[in-house]
């Protein structure tokens, strides 16, 4: 496939920000190989800059449910924004917004908008430790919530590609309150909490998680973080940035029935623009200035174009149908990729949930990060670039999700599995 001008333009690129790219997990660092730039996006489908199309699996990793350039989400920004992109005061459209949100997520009571997923895990940690007077937090090994001091600590995906355990320039007494637990491994966190009785602020997780690639919680682990914290008097933070809106349109926690103490969003909730949040009870939420002693701002916070584009997304998600659609194209798709793979006899995992899935290259099931990472990432690579080539544009990573809207048609999904399947022969 002919992408000169994305190697051109990656040329120019490296020269003026660090690898090219404004985030590490684009810069296909674990593939090999040159990005590839893009130029144009409609549904499901994304053009390069040589106008090469491809079928979109990264969806700008997450935000575009409703698939590139929904032309009522674009209706709506532009719309707002002919009238004032942004006045740093209250605006109608932040409070239709927090009705929506408060409506749709079970242990939202209040929220606050950010402008990014790592804002609303940063602040949500602060509000913890405010909120509990503690200063310990656990997480687990390969959980990513983005590039927090506090959390990039065995971070997952992007940091995991990079092959960093923790990230440089992180004060070591700011790790050494972080603690790392096994995903579906709820003795892991009750040891810590033993171990550190009356000192853990928040036991933070992804209750789907994304950044190993996808692992779905085994049968009791979210129920037993759940009265670990309550017993232990921690609060528990589900970082929902990937599975809020996306998971089913209360979140991960309206699917597996277990409410946090704090819920964070990120990614689907801007519609595309970069839009965060967090929430939780009004008692939780009265930590937080102007009302209480928790700091927390931002200068575009809430900003009109976002909360339109956010809020047109939701009203059009909430719509009959929307999920059992999404539902139904992830799992055509899962269950073809299966059976592509076994009958190539390609040993892979594919773990997905609604919206979301990852192929493993790995011949035993895949639940935590130890087994994530004993995926075959040079097969990963290799397949990886054999879709691209056959225009379809997977995560350039194992350890993400491949992320499915309802712009992915039927024949999106069959020229996937062709495309698979040819990428497997060759
Ligand atoms: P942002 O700050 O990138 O908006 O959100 C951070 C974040 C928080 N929580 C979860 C569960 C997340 O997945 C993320 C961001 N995800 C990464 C990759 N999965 C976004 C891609 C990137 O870093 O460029």
């Amino acid at each position: 496939m002919d992408r000169k001008r994305s190697s051109a333009l990656f040329e120019k690129a490296v020269d003026l920000i660090p690898g090219g790219v404004n985030s590490p997990a684009r810069a296909w660092n674990s593939v090999g190989g040159t990005p590839i730039f893009f130029a144009k996006g409609e549904g499901s489908h994304a053009w390069d800059e040589d106008g090469n199309r491809y079928i979109d699996y990264v969806c700008s990793w997450g935000p575009l449910i409703l698939g590139h350039a929904h032309p009522e989400i674009i209706g709506a920004a532009q719309e707002v924004a002919s009238l004032g992109t942004s006045f740093g005061a209250p605006t109608e459209l932040e409070v239709r917004m927090a009705e929506l949100v408060v409506e749709a997520v079970p242990s939202i009571e209040m929220v606050r908008f950010v402008n990014s997923g790592t804002e609303a895990t940063m602040s949500a940690l602060r509000l913890a430790r405010a909120f509990t007077g503690r200063n310990r937090i656990i997480k687990f090994d390969g959980g990513y919530h983005g590039h927090d001091d506090a959390l990039l600590v065995e971070a997952g995906s992007g940091v995991a590609a990079q092959g960093i355990a923790t990230s440089a320039g992180v004060h070591p007494d700011y790790a050494a309150a972080t603690m790392v637990a096994d995903y579906n491994d709820v003795q892991s966190v009750e040891r810590l909490l033993q171990a550190h009785e009356g000192e853990v602020a928040a036991i933070i997780v992804e209750p789907i998680a994304g950044n190993m690639g996808v692992v779905p919680p085994q049968a009791g682990f979210l129920e037993g973080l759940r009265e670990l914290a309550t017993s232990h008097g921690a609060l528990l933070i589900f970082d929902e940035v990937i599975s809020g809106f996306r998971a089913a349109y209360g979140g991960a926690q309206t699917v597996y029935g277990v409410t946090p103490d704090i819920t964070c969003l990120g990614k689907i909730v801007g519609g595309g623009f970069p839009v965060g949040a967090y929430g939780a009870s009004r008692e939780i939420m009265q930590t937080v200035a102007p009302l209480g002693p928790m700091y927390q701002a931002g200068t575009l916070s809430g900003n009109p174009v976002a909360m339109a584009a956010g809020i047109k997304t939701l009203e059009l998600l909430k719509q009959p149908g929307v999920y059992e659609g999404i539902a139904s194209t992830t799992e055509r798709l899962v269950n073809g990729l299966r059976d592509v793979f076994a009958r190539a006899e390609v040993p892979a995992q594919i773990n997905g949930v609604s919206g979301a899935f990852t192929v493993f290259f790995n011949p035993n099931p895949v639940t935590d990060m130890k087994s994530a990472s004993a995926s075959d990432g040079q097969e990963f690579a290799k397949f990886f670039h054999a879709m691209t080539d056959r225009g379809i544009y997977p995560p350039p990573s194992q350890f993400e999700a491949w992320f499915v809207s309802t712009a992915h048609s039927d024949e999106d999904i069959e020229a996937t599995l062709t495309a698979a399947r040819e990428a497997l022969n060759s």
